[in-house]
């Protein structure tokens, strides 16, 4: 195992690595978890030499013995996110023989390749990243091939020349999920006897370019084909939060006054269009006039069925930090491990909230 370069070094490098990149950065020491974090905020040129200056945190170095993970996460626009987020801290921590430097990319590409390039200059044993977008890795990746430090995807997917450039990839597959949620809304029709009915719909895409949109999007498109009497009116990106899915929605209320179904690409998005409808006087829901289909499942979301405004979320499941942990140790034996690893996935309906919910891990 590498034994990892002196904090100080790393957090002046991170410094030099951030510094002009357009946002601010700031690199705080968790302490508790020996995870070294940098995250794009409001932080001043002040703020980044402080944080070079802090030097005392050479303590959390958890040791030559720790396997260095540096993980470049796409940001914090999700409940799903955050869930990740911490699924991975909760995994890569001292007690089990990590450290992590984790940092937070701003739903921002460039700012992960930074991140990447900062990782190598590190020597980190694994580089992880829930890349942004899927296109743009190539030459970054190249490099980290060249350092001989091997790189684990998560979540969605990349698009490169060259599949040995990753080792491999955990996540979900998206374009089910977008089969998924064209299944239950023909079987929610007939259901409710409205099989031959023009049914007009609305989708909320997530960040253009990133897996999970593509996969929803083409996965719903390539089924809906076989049913002519639905209209896709029209797809706008609220690129996964809840604040421009509410904006997209607002402005999708005011073009069409046919909706009768939204298909929002994550439950953020569905979250800021239920607000939209419920603010322009509509209603949605199992007994309103708009049907609610969303992703993820998230906790939150089953409050939204429960409460009577979104109709059905179909699973995306954000627990990575044990799979990539299985990965990593399968590697550090020497083992071989899966190319790709698709996560199992339901498909939860209003009905089934108030059963499911408690159980529910994010
Ligand atoms: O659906 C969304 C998040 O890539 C699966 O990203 C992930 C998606 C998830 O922002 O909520």
């Amino acid at each position: 195992m590498k034994k990892v370069l002196g904090l100080v070094v790393i957090l002046s490098m991170m410094t030099v690595m951030f510094a002009g990149c357009g946002e601010n950065d700031a690199v705080a020491d968790t302490g508790s978890n020996a995870a070294t974090e940098t995250s794009d905020t409001e932080s001043s040129d002040a703020a980044q030499e402080d944080t070079t200056e802090a030097n005392d945190t050479e303590s959390s170095d958890a040791g030559s013995d720790s396997i260095v993970v540096g993980f470049s996460q796409v940001g914090a626009e999700s409940d799903w996110r955050t869930a990740n987020t911490e699924s991975m801290k909760g995994t890569f921590t001292e007690a089990n023989g990590y450290e992590l430097i984790f940092s937070d990319a701003q739903q921002k590409q460039e700012n992960q390749i930074k991140a990447v390039r900062n990782f190598i200059q590190q020597e980190v044993d694994y580089i992880v990243i829930a890349p942004v977008t899927e296109t743009g890795w190539d030459t970054v990746l190249n490099e980290a091939y060249e350092a001989g430090i091997p790189v684990i995807i998560v979540d969605r997917m990349i698009d490169v020349s060259d599949d040995n450039l990753f080792e491999c990839w955990v996540g979900s597959n998206f374009k089910q999920e977008g089969y998924d949620a064209v299944s239950w809304l023909a079987g929610y029709l007939e259901e409710n006897g409205r099989t031959d009915e023009e049914i007009n719909i609305v989708t909320l895409q997530g960040t253009i370019g990133s897996s999970a949109q593509i996969g929803r999007t083409e996965g719903v498109e390539e089924k809906m084909a076989a049913y002519p009497n639905w209209t896709m009116l029209e797809r706008q990106s609220g690129e996964f939060t809840q604040s421009k899915g509410q904006e997209v929605m607002e402005s999708f209320l005011k073009s069409y006054d046919d909706i009768d179904v939204v298909i929002a690409e994550n439950d953020n998005m569905a979250f800021g269009a239920i607000d939209a409808i419920k603010a322009a006087g509509r209603t949605c829901g199992p007994d309103g006039e708009i049907t609610i289909i969303s992703f993820d499942a998230v906790q939150a979301a089953f409050a939204s069925m429960i409460d009577g405004d979104m109709n059905v979320s179909v699973e995306c499941n954000p627990l990575h930090g044990p799979r990539v942990d299985e990965i990593i140790q399968k590697l550090e034996a020497g083992s071989s491990v899966d190319k790709l690893q698709y996560v199992e996935e339901g498909v939860f309906p209003a009905e089934t909230a108030a059963e499911i919910m408690p159980t529910r891990a994010y």
